[in-house]
């Protein structure tokens, strides 16, 4: 019997979908599905809208995935072949950061944000263990200096504590009704906001380590929750890097909004913003109307698609 629904959790190897009348199967993806996406570590996402054939032990088969309104992708390691489909069909990709352990580094964030904004999904940050932050010499000063840097280029940025409880009421109202997916890096408190909004769902929350400052890897499968006022959050295995993929070149400036506002003024059409005379890029970083953090990251984004260039057409 075939059927619709939605992948409410996924490892990769397995899926849980959830039916239009609410019940909850366990998936297995048709062999010749898996071939299709063979540079992709997941060709089902949780997100995705699937066509299935039950069977008669309860089990199903995905058959098919509905064309994706859009989803957030990444490399799985640094110029690996092998790509990763995050979520897929999402009003919003919130990316949890921290400024102090683990520190999330403004690297990361760019790339997180240029990915979203070449597959068109609204972004927005979380700066998470605020309460750190407060108690730490000169905290409320980095808080501030990141915040202020990206609500500038215009992303929604707001801080927040899983201990104190502060932003917790502007999350909630920012969630509402969307589906969202949560990203970031391991230990900087993606699982402990979903239990902080969500009451009951006690998801596994990891300790950092002392020795790296880093998070366990408590979250091994992505995973899709109901938010009480409705809409759903989808809360994620924690990542180290995160690769950007099939960027063309000329289109990176695309996805770091100031950057490609002030590139309208470069002398040159196809100013690359990197070494041209008349560059108005370069004079704006000059100048600081451009932040270094993010120019460097436009850069080694460039770097990246040129030695990319070629070899890793679009796979889809
Ligand atoms: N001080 C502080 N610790 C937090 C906060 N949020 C999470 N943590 C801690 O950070 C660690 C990692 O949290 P977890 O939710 O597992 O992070 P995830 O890997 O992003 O899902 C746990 O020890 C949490 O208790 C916060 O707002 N403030
Ligand atoms: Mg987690
Ligand atoms: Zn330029």
């Amino acid at each position: 019997m075939n059927e619709r629904g939605i992948v409410i959790r996924s490892t990769g190897s397995w899926q849980e979908v959830r039916l239009r009348d609410g019940r909850e199967v366990q998936c297995k993806v048709k062999g010749t599905m898996r071939l299709m996406g063979l540079r992709c570590t997941n060709p089902v996402a949780v997100g995705d809208v699937v066509d299935l054939s039950l069977r008669d032990d309860g089990t199903a088969l995905i058959a098919a995935v509905e064309p994706r309104r859009n989803y957030v992708i990444r490399r799985s390691s640094n110029l690996s072949r092998e790509f990763q489909i995050i979520g897929a069909n999402l009003d919003l990709a919130l990316l949890v950061v921290s400024l102090s352990q683990p520190l999330t580094s403004t690297t990361f964030i760019d790339r997180f944000l240029a990915t979203c904004e070449a597959y068109r999904v609204p972004a927005a940050i979380a700066i998470n263990k605020a309460d750190m932050l407060h108690d730490e010499e000169d905290g409320d000063e980095l808080l501030d200096a990141v915040a202020g840097l990206y609500r500038t280029i215009g992303y929604t940025v707001m801080a927040t504590s899983t201990v104190s409880g502060e932003g917790l009421e502007e999350l909630r109202a920012l969630l509402r009704g969307k589906t969202t997916l949560l990203s970031g890096n391991s230990g900087v408190g993606k699982s402990s906001l979903i239990n902080a909004l969500v009451p009951g769902v006690e998801l596994r929350v990891g300790r950092v380590s002392d020795a790296h400052n880093k998070g366990t890897h408590t979250t091994t499968f992505s995973e899709m929750i109901d938010l009480p006022g409705g809409g759903h959050v989808i809360d994620t295995p924690g990542v180290k890097g995160f690769g950007t993929i099939d960027f063309e070149r000329t289109q990176v400036a695309h996805y770091f909004p100031e950057i490609f506002a002030a590139g309208r003024s470069c002398r040159y059409g196809d100013c690359t913003h990197t070494h041209e005379p008349g560059c108005a890029v370069l004079e704006a970083v000059e100048r600081s109307l451009i932040a270094q953090s993010r120019y460097a990251s436009y850069l080694s984004i460039l770097e990246d698609t040129a030695s990319a260039d070629d070899k890793y057409r679009k796979p889809y």
